[in-house]
């Protein structure tokens, strides 16, 4: 890629996005997200966090498989909080916490590959688009069963108040989003969705992943 993804294609990229990891999967993991991918998903975040998450070179493999899935469908492969292994797998970004390595020094790292950046306050989304994010994950939205140290719930609100303050970067709702719930997200501001169990816990993933992803885009105000 010459440059920085353009805000334009990134609001696109967030429309159904993916967090997935070993832990959160019913079946195998790599069905799973062709099941995801199937059903329309527009980018996946590769999140191997929990008890029984996988390292070493089993936890390599299944990001490189992943990977492999999100390039045939043409779609970002993003690497949750490790930077290391974004770069040694060549992924297409990054997404940090507040709690990981400040967003300027992950740019630098980077250079041009997509970075998210959580934000759960005006204040620390100014900071993250200072500091080079292209997009921001704010949330948890509503309660979530998927984190075991996520931050307090903070409602769609969060999302008026940020574009109220007139942060436009592309932002994606993250947290408790079930598809029931999308139209209030994206109606508040969210560019998109991201989920964790919308989809992996899913009997029907690729249904799930579909019905969500046509919920943001008839969500979306077309000016
Ligand atoms: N960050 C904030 S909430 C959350 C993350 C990773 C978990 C989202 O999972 P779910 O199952 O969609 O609530
Ligand atoms: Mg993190």
């Amino acid at each position: 890629m010459s440059g920085r993804i353009l805000p334009e294609i990134m609001r696109r990229h967030l429309q159904m996005y993916l967090v997935v990891g070993s832990v959160n999967c019913l079946a195998e993991p790599s069905r799973v997200v062709q099941e995801a991918l199937a059903g329309g998903t527009t980018m996946i975040q590769f999140r191997e966090k929990g008890r029984s998450a996988l390292t070493g070179v089993p936890m390599l493999e299944l990001a490189r498989q992943l990977q492999d899935l999100c390039h045939y469908a043409g779609i970002p492969f993003i690497v949750n909080d490790d930077v290391e292994l974004a770069l040694e797998l060549n992924a297409d970004g990054v997404h940090i916490g507040q709690d990981d390595e400040s967003a300027d020094s992950v740019r630098a790292r980077i250079g041009n590959r997509i970075l998210g950046v959580s934000a759960h306050t005006i204040e620390e989304a100014r900071r993250a688009i200072l500091h080079g994010a292209d997009y921001l994950g704010v949330g948890p939205i509503y309660p979530t069963i998927s984190k075991d140290d996520a931050h307090a719930v903070q409602g769609p609100a969060i999302l008026y108040e940020m574009r109220k303050a007139g942060i436009d970067l592309p932002i994606v709702g993250i947290g408790g989003i079930t598809i029931d719930r999308v139209e209030e997200v994206v109606v508040a501001g969210a560019d998109g969705v991201a989920v964790i169990s919308a989809v992996t816990q899913a009997e029907q993933i690729r249904a799930a992943a579909e019905g969500l992803k046509k919920k943001v885009v008839l969500s979306i105000k077309h000016p």
